[in-house]
């Protein structure tokens, strides 16, 4: 570890930690990232390609060397096909995470997922609605049943567009129509990016790369959509709760169980099982005052969102977690869980679990968990790792945990405004609040941990900026103290007036990576009751620290929806000036709005402030400052 724990990340569990690890000689992503260097040059700009065997090639980008591979693709075809294979891994692993919690669904209605349950009936039958289900007079678990064969259709080819496009402005949907990109089948549009793709296929920058819009929208108001939709259906629609953030959470006298992931399912399973007497008196004879389960990343995300489970970090804090030396199980289902973990907890006595059948890992035991059996397998993790506790060795907490309020799905958002946006609008119109800003995305490691996030985060609300945050930058942001009603002191005081007013923080959680359709609702909602589309909104996204094949696909169909989008790491495009160019500028003259990139937090606050102030310009709202 040559560099200061302080320029890896500002935060104070993690710079000690990290110390920690090197004592304990326990190699993290930082270290990792460092022997990678320098990384390779033609694949930063996109320019190399491996997609066939006459490859692998590259193009020169100074000129001097090839400028077609062997199959004479040019820079633009090479870096056009290898964005379109990124955004369809992204919207593949969302979508499939969706088709999961949809094949849950259809066993609850079949009676063959004991354990499970509809908690949120309500948005069953509304969802139904949209879906053409009747539901009068018919028992819960029909209208289940009916509803996810409903939706498992669109996963497939056999309608003309997806059903939840609907939801967007009228307008947004004619944009789509006219450019030919409203997406079809969630899976037909994935598999038409990997054929397109092929050596031999399209070989059109501009025609690939709006098929990549259609392919991430299949995602967005898809894949994505059904996921959070029968989350909620099936686990609960969030609703605000009390919770604690960072590694402080562990607890030296409990059992400790961490769940890291994306999908909630086995993890709803494990908290029932945590919370049930049975296990509760078990960890009482171990000796443990308790079970204390806490969540990393997504899955931690869920159940925040759900229940007010604290949450021990995000993305580059997982490895940290483990060293504390205080976590008895880690259990995890898919995405985001680096291979490197196993090695971290062989270590310490972590006793690591894996739990889908897509996804294996090395150094850690394999249990199955599948809807009929997932009670009984989480009861019987959750014993192992009671048994697990008297193993420990030296334990290091060496931080407090700090409060936030997570939970604000867009029925809450609402819900604390009166039951209409109107308010927000209002605020909005007098120019209390300028704008709305969703901060989204992951950690890593060629950025400063959480600093993308928080730095953008405090200049968007010390600007009346409302920010709604998933992922692991809504953690960031819990870490930095921005999610309780005090948070409100950070804020401008236009921001601080109605969220002090209505008692909510200035950085509203809205959930995991997927819950990112939360926010495409909340703009849907806000562009409807203007009468404009939703690029004519004062609203932008960022991704400040993005890593993810799944973040890529998220900007795009935030892009693609009309959201101008600001990145912090640069994507693999610089290959091709002419995809840059119509990334960042000509996208607007198509779909309303563009992506910038700005890894510097400081000025990507600026970029958005200016965007947002031209926005209201246009809707002839009070322009409030000169922004520069
Ligand atoms: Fe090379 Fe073309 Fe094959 Fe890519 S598809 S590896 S550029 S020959
Ligand atoms: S977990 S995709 S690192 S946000 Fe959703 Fe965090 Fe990014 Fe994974």
């Amino acid at each position: 570890m040559s560099r200061k724990y302080e320029d890896l990340t500002i935060t104070k569990d993690g710079q000690l930690l990290l110390k920690k690890a090197e004592h304990d000689q326990v190699e993290t992503v930082w270290d990792r990232y460092q022997a990678q260097l320098p990384q390779c040059g033609y694949c930063d700009m996109g320019l190399s390609c491996r997609i066939c065997i006459m490859g692998p090639c590259r193009v020169d980008p100074f000129g001097e060397g090839p400028q077609q591979g062997v199959c004479g693709a040019d820079a633009d075809i090479i870096v056009a096909r290898n964005l379109g294979r990124m955004i369809a891994a992204g919207a593949a692993s969302h979508s499939d995470h969706g088709r999961d919690l949809v094949e849950v669904l259809a066993e609850v209605a079949e009676g063959r997922a004991p354990g499970y349950t509809i908690v949120d009936e309500a948005k069953l039958k509304s969802l139904a609605a949209e879906f053409g289900v009747a539901v009068d007079g018919k028992d819960p678990l029909q209208i289940a049943k009916e509803l996810a064969a409903a939706m498992q259709e669109e996963f497939g080819t056999r309608k003309k567009e997806l059903t939840l496009l609907k939801r967007a402005p009228a307008k947004r949907q004619d944009i789509w129509k006219k450019l030919g990109i409203a997406p079809r089948g969630i899976d037909r549009e994935t598999s038409e990016m990997m054929h397109r793709t092929h050596m031999g296929v399209d070989n059109g920058w501009v025609s690939l790369l709006l098929h990549g819009m259609r392919n991430a929208l299949s995602d967005g108001w898809g894949g994505s959509m059904i996921a959070t939709d029968v989350s909620d259906i099936l686990f609960g629609t969030p609703k605000p709760a009390a919770t604690t953030v960072n590694v402080g959470v562990l607890k030296e006298d409990q059992v400790n169980i961490i769940v890291h992931g994306h999908n909630p399912v086995v993890s709803e399973m494990v908290l029932q099982a945590c919370q049930s007497p049975e296990m509760l008196q078990l960890a009482s004879a171990k000796g443990a005052k308790g079970i204390n389960l806490a969540g990393v990343c997504c899955t931690g995300n869920e159940l925040l969102m759900r229940h007010g489970v604290p949450m021990a970090g995000n993305h580059l804090t997982t490895e940290l977690v483990l060293a504390t030396g205080a976590v008895d199980m880690m259990i995890v289902d898919y995405q985001c869980i680096m291979p490197s973990l196993g090695k971290v907890a062989a270590c310490y006595h972590t006793k690591m679990i894996s739990t889908s059948d897509k996804a294996h890992f090395p150094g850690m035991e394999h249990r199955e968990f599948h809807p009929d059996n997932v009670a009984d397998m989480a009861r019987m993790v959750v014993k192992e790792a009671i048994d697990n506790f008297g193993r420990r060795g030296r334990v290091y907490i060496p931080v407090e945990p700090v409060n936030a309020i997570g939970g604000f799905s867009i029925e809450t958002i609402i819900g604390a405004l009166g039951g209409t946006p109107q308010p927000l609008i209002e605020a909005i119109k007098a120019g209390k609040i300028r704008g709305a800003a969703g901060v989204v995305g992951c950690n890593n490691p060629k950025i400063k941990q959480d600093y993308g996030h928080v730095t953008l985060t405090r200049r968007l609300i010390e600007n009346d900026i409302l920010v709604l945050d998933t992922g692991c930058a809504a953690v960031a942001n819990a870490k930095a103290g921005f999610k309780v009603a005090e948070a409100i002191n950070y804020a401008g005081p236009g921001l601080k007036e109605i969220c002090g007013a209505l008692g909510i923080p200035p950085v509203l959680h809205v959930g995991s990576c997927v819950d990112n359709v939360r926010i495409l609702g909340l703009v849907s909602a806000l562009a409807n009751a203007l009468g404009v589309d939703i690029s004519d909104l004062p609203v932008a996204g960022a991704a400040p620290e993005w890593y993810s094949e799944k973040a890529a696909t998220i900007g795009v169909y935030f892009v693609a929806s009309g959201v101008y989008t600001v990145l912090g790491p640069m994507p693999p495009i610089t290959g091709s000036m002419n995809i840059v160019n119509l990334l960042t500028q000509g996208l607007n003259d198509l779909v309303g709005a563009v992506f910038a990139v700005e890894p510097d937090p400081e000025k990507a606050a600026i970029l958005i402030r200016k965007h947002i102030e031209t926005k209201r310009q246009a809707l002839g709202l009070p322009f409030l400052a000169n922004v520069g």
